[in-house]
Order: C-alpha cells, then structure tokens, then sequence
C-alpha cells in the first residue's frame, strides 16, 4: 500500500486550523471575559441589583476571569429589540419579562396567560417545582438558555379617567400593553383598547394622554412614575407573569462545563437575593402610592373579568402541548 506523502506546505494547511480550533477552546474558558447583560428597568430596581449579585458572584468564583457588565434602563435598547439581540448572540445575558420572551418561548407564553395562577404562592410552587424547571429547560431550541425565573408579582390595571370597579368601567379606555400578542389579546378580552408600546414610551404616552392607561405591579407602575399620571389602580391581577433571566446560546457555548455551573448557580442565588428586595419594594410602592393620592380600588368582582379572558384559553389551548401544561399547572396545590 501506498502512504500519501504530504509536503510540509500541506501539513500546516491541515494543522493550523486545529492548533487554532484547540488554543481558541482553551483560550476561552481560560482566559474569560465581559458578559453584557440587559435590563429595562431602572439602575436601583430588584433585577438590576440582581444582576449586579450575580456579577459579583461570577468574578469572584471564577477567581477573576468573568465579569458581568449590566445595562439598565433599557440602554442597550427596548426589551423587544434586546431579546433579538440575545438570540443573535449580541447580548450575553437578558433579564426579561415572561410576557416579552413568551413571543419566542411558548411555555413562557403560558405564564404570562391571564388569570391562570389562584395566588403569588400558587405560582411560585409551579416555578420552585419540577414544572419551573421544565419551562427552564425549554428554551434552547428558541435560541436562548433559562438561567432562573425573577419575581414579578402581579400586574394590575391603573388608568387616569376614572376608578375601575367593574368590567364595564373598562370599557373603551386606551391601555398600554407591552408588546406581545397575548397582553393585546388579554386587554382587549376585558373590553378595552390595547396599545402596544415599549416600556421606555409609556411615561410620555401617558403624560400627553395618547394612553389613558396601562397596566403592570406595583415597583414599575411607581418606579417608572406613572403613578403621577395615572390615579387609578384597580387589583385586578389579571397576570403574573415573572422575569427571567436568559443566556444567548452563543455565549453558553463558549462557556466549560465549569463554568456553566458557576452561571447557572450564581443566577439561582441572585434570584434568592432578589425575593427579599423584591417583598419590600412591593409594599413600600403601594404605600408610596397611596400616600401620594393614588386610588386603589380592591372591593371588585373578579368573575366577570375571569370569563371575559375564557376565549383566550381556547385559542392556546388548540396546541395540545399548551393545553397540557396549562392542566399541569392548574393541578398544582
Ligand atoms: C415590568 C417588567 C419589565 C417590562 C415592563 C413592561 O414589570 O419588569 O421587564 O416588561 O413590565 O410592562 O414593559
């Protein structure tokens, strides 16, 4: 048998690209970098400080190879852009919102459904048990990896033309959603008028009357200020939908296995730190709001907006995935 004879030229040819394979592969998970995180709420908000935790937390057990660099107040742009960004692989790392994700993911989709969990605590068993962790592992072949879910509390309906204490109160008003088919579907199934608009245009929508409304928990209707344009909180609970923190594929590919373990744990902790923080924002934004005049209607009937939303229940649940992890979740005590 004849060997081939390779010349020198060819086997540099043939090599060079594996020495470069092999030293880029322990470059990376030697050498370490800046992982840019995004975030749309504002510099102090629970998540970013979060974040930050998080941040420190990776330094520190990566012995100084990574950093987390967190952007907030949506400087690396509005939460929709920034979730595109994270599939392509320009942003790192994103603290997201169920609802905006749940465009892509479709189990997130199914968080953000609208009067689907009986209570806060309902909820955080469904994301504590195998079900959350489920929903975690779901989003690879969307192009992102779940990290850890965030709290959110519930999101209300506030508006500034008048209290709304009955589903015929909502009537025609003009309310923000954030952008996703769903919260339109939501919004528009209690009678009124979704707008989508992100989050960074709300403010101003609200102030020069283009909205009359919107709806969100008590942190963001207050830390964003809209309080101050919008006197009427009204409890309706209608979603609660939580955050989630999310890798790009891109950048949990270029991480070792080590490593991977010190961002999955680091997420999970960050997420601990932020339950406190969060509990205490919570009722220290009611409290800010209701001193400064803000209405809080809670004496309503629910019912009524409850089987307003049943036809969106019946458009999911044709996909018997959905149908199933809705049943699922319902089942949880
Ligand atoms: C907040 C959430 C943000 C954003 C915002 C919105 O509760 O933390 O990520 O989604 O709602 O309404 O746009």
């Amino acid at each position: 048998m004849q060997l081939p004879v390779y010349s020198r030229a060819d086997l540099s040819r043939t090599i060079a690209p594996v020495v470069a394979l092999l030293l880029a592969a322990v470059w990376t998970s030697a050498v370490g970098r800046e992982f840019r995180a995004a975030d749309s709420q504002n510099e102090d908000y629970p998540t970013v400080q979060a974040l930050r935790y998080m941040g420190r937390m990776v330094t520190e057990r990566s012995g100084g190879r990574h950093q987390i660099r967190v952007f907030h107040s949506r400087q690396l742009g509005e939460e929709k852009e920034t979730i595109e960004q994270t599939r392509a692989g320009a942003i790192d790392l994103n603290r997201t919102n169920g609802a905006l994700i749940g465009n892509f993911v479709p189990a997130m989709n199914v968080l953000a459904m609208p009067f689907l969990f009986r209570s806060i605590e309902h909820l955080q068993k469904v994301l504590d048990g195998p079900i959350g962790n489920e929903i975690l592992n779901s989003f690879e072949p969307y192009g992102f990896v779940g990290l850890a879910f965030y709290d959110s509390g519930a999101r209300s309906i506030y508006n500034s033309v008048r209290p709304v204490r009955s589903i015929a109160d909502i009537r025609g008003l003009r309310l923000r959603v954030q952008q996703s088919e769903l919260m339109s579907d939501t919004i528009k199934a209690l009678g009124a008028e979704p707008i989508e608009l992100p989050y960074g245009q709300v403010l101003t929508a609200l102030s020069t009357a283009l909205i009359d409304g919107a709806e969100n928990n008590w942190p963001s209707f207050v830390t964003s200020g809209h309080y101050k344009y919008a006197g009427y909180y009204t409890l309706t609970e209608h979603a609660m939908s939580p955050e989630v923190l999310v890798m790009s594929q891109k950048a949990w590919e270029s991480l070792s296995a080590e490593d991977r373990t010190i961002f999955r744990d680091a997420a999970i902790r960050s997420s601990h730190f932020m339950h406190d923080k969060w509990k205490d924002l919570e009722q220290q934004s009611r409290r800010q709001a209701e001193a400064e005049g803000v209405t809080i209607v809670t004496d309503f009937d629910r019912k009524p907006f409850e089987a307003a939303t049943a036809g969106i229940y019946q458009k999911a649940q044709r996909d018997p995935a959905v149908a199933e992890l809705i049943e699922r979740i319902r089942k949880v005590e």
